[in-house]
């Protein structure tokens, strides 16, 4: 086959691309030149957690935003691979929410399977890209960090996997370049046992916020304030956890907030969310998006509008994940093989605005989850990635909002069954509000965690 696709990125959804050729490739069918690039020494892109904070070891901006003590946020069988289930991978059912080391043994399972490794360059950074319109090719420079050399390559197609919760929104706070403690941002944030004790401000309500805040609450903080711009989270919280009105700016370390109120800190953390940021691509070329659910300027999803052997993966707000990105990368393996036909410009701008339309009417969580199930719909309509049922999992998702609704500090001790496999998540050894060790060992551990080890904010519990 004689085009040359390049990957930046080989976290889930570069490496859901891998996978997509992979599977094509066992069925006997060609496939074309593929080579995917990645700045960190290894795969799993958020999932492969670091301890650094700011820039890496060979000085790039640090893309991990992932902290100790993370447990997966929504129930594993809603991120479920169709071809690789969880029982599948463990041999056992375990149970509905994970820490990250175990769906990042998940991850690696499933791609270890194949030899996509060979494919992958790791250490190496895409710096630039600039397209040819003649010869409708991306000439794209990388950097080889571990051996400071500077190369390029020509690509009839460029899929850009390079994720969007790592560049920082920071916004500004009068007199907060005064405030005394420690001042970060959830990009930065490595886990709660530097607060322990400690009263700190959240500014932000979304995923972000919520997780570091119970998170912070688990593991001893005195007290934890979340200032919101919009709307409040608005969960049952415990007593130790508040939310207030935005934050106006700090005098010392006391912040003051629009509903009059005021509060000592020690600490702020940022969780202000992220930007889409792609340094290496040209004005012409860059997706220009704040996050949410359906992108403009991309067709599925997916097709750069603009330049059509420019696909980017993964770029969506994201209540589906995984599997998500394998419908993707399959509708972008079979565009890129000429299975699927796409309309003309404006068609496509039509449809684009179709989606953004519709989004723009969505209200709800359950909304947005019945808008993102659509979406994958649409796309598993036109690929082979094996079916499953969608509704299902849109039912899952509504049930964890419900859940978190009712209790956000024992939402992750629910169990739910597989869509794909119909097996039964099994009830994890300990509570999550109990269980302060989230490793991979601890996790496969028999009993439950002994009673002098509970803290005492399991009373609420
Ligand atoms: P990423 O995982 O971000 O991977 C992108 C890859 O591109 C990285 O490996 C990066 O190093 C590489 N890259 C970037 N720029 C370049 C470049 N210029 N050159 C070469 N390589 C480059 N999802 C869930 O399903 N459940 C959860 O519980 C969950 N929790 C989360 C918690 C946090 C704190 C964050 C930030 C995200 C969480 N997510 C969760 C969402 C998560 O982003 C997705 O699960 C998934 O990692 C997205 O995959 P991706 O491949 O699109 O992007
Ligand atoms: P999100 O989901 O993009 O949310 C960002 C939040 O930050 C949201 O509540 C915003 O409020 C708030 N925000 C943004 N700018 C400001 C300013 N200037 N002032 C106050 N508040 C602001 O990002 P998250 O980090 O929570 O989640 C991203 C991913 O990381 C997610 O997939 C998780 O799994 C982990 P708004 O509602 O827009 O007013």
């Amino acid at each position: 086959m004689s085009f040359k696709v390049g990957i930046i990125g080989a976290g889930p959804s570069g490496l859901a691309m891998l996978r997509a050729f992979e599977s094509e490739q066992k069925k006997g069918n060609e496939i074309p030149e593929i080579k995917c690039f990645e700045k960190q020494d290894n795969w799993g892109g958020m999932w492969n957690y670091t301890w650094r904070t700011g820039v890496g070891k060979y000085g790039e901006p640090l893309h991990g935003s992932m902290y100790r003590y993370l447990w997966s946020n929504g129930p594993k069988e809603c991120l479920e691979f169709s071809d690789y289930t969880f029982s599948e991978h463990f041999g056992k059912p375990i149970s509905s929410y994970p820490p990250r080391e175990v769906l990042f043994d998940y991850i690696e399972g499933r791609i270890k399977q194949s030899n996509a490794r060979k494919y992958i360059k790791f250490n190496t950074v895409a710096r630039w890209v600039d397209y040819d319109e003649e010869s409708k090719t991306f000439r794209v420079i990388f950097d080889d960090l571990a051996n400071n050399r500077t190369f390029e390559e020509v690509f009839d197609y460029l899929i850009v996997a390079t994720g969007h919760f790592s560049t920082p929104n920071m916004p500004y706070f009068k007199g907060i370049d005064k405030f005394p403690g420690a001042v970060m941002h959830a990009h930065d944030f490595r886990g709660a046992d530097q607060f322990s004790g400690k009263d700190i401000l959240l500014v932000g309500s979304s995923y972000s916020a919520e997780d570091i805040g119970v998170q912070c609450y688990k593991h001893g903080v005195n007290s934890v304030t979340i200032s919101y711009r919009s709307n409040p989270i608005g969960c049952k919280w415990p007593e130790e956890i508040k939310e207030v009105a935005l934050l106006t700016h700090f005098e010392g370390d006391t912040a003051y907030f629009k509903d009059g109120s005021s509060k000592r800190f020690d600490a702020v953390v940022f969780c202000t969310g992220y930007q889409h940021k792609f340094p290496f691509l040209p004005d012409s070329l860059r997706l220009k998006t704040k996050n949410c659910l359906y992108p403009d300027k991309l067709y599925k999803g997916i097709i750069f509008n603009e330049a059509t052997n420019l696909l980017y993966l993964g770029m969506q707000d994201q209540y589906y994940t995984f599997n998500m990105f394998d419908a993707q990368a399959w509708f972008a393996r079979d565009y890129m093989l000429g299975r699927v036909a796409i309309p003309d410009k404006l068609e496509r701008e039509k449809d684009i605005k179709e989606w953004m339309d519709n989004e723009a009417r969505t209200v709800s969580g359950d909304d947005h989850i019945d808008f993102q199930t659509a979406y994958i719909k649409d796309l598993m309509n036109n690929t082979d990635y094996p079916d499953f049922n969608l509704d299902k999992v849109a039912d899952l998702f509504k049930s964890w909002l419900k859940d978190k609704e009712d209790n956000i500090l024992t939402y992750r001790d629910k169990v739910y069954q597989s869509v794909m496999d119909d097996v039964h998540a099994e009830k994890h050894h300990t509570p999550w509000i109990k269980e302060l060790d989230d490793s991979y060992e601890r996790f496969f551990e028999e009993e439950e965690v002994a009673d002098e080890a509970e803290i005492s904010r399991v009373n609420y519990y």
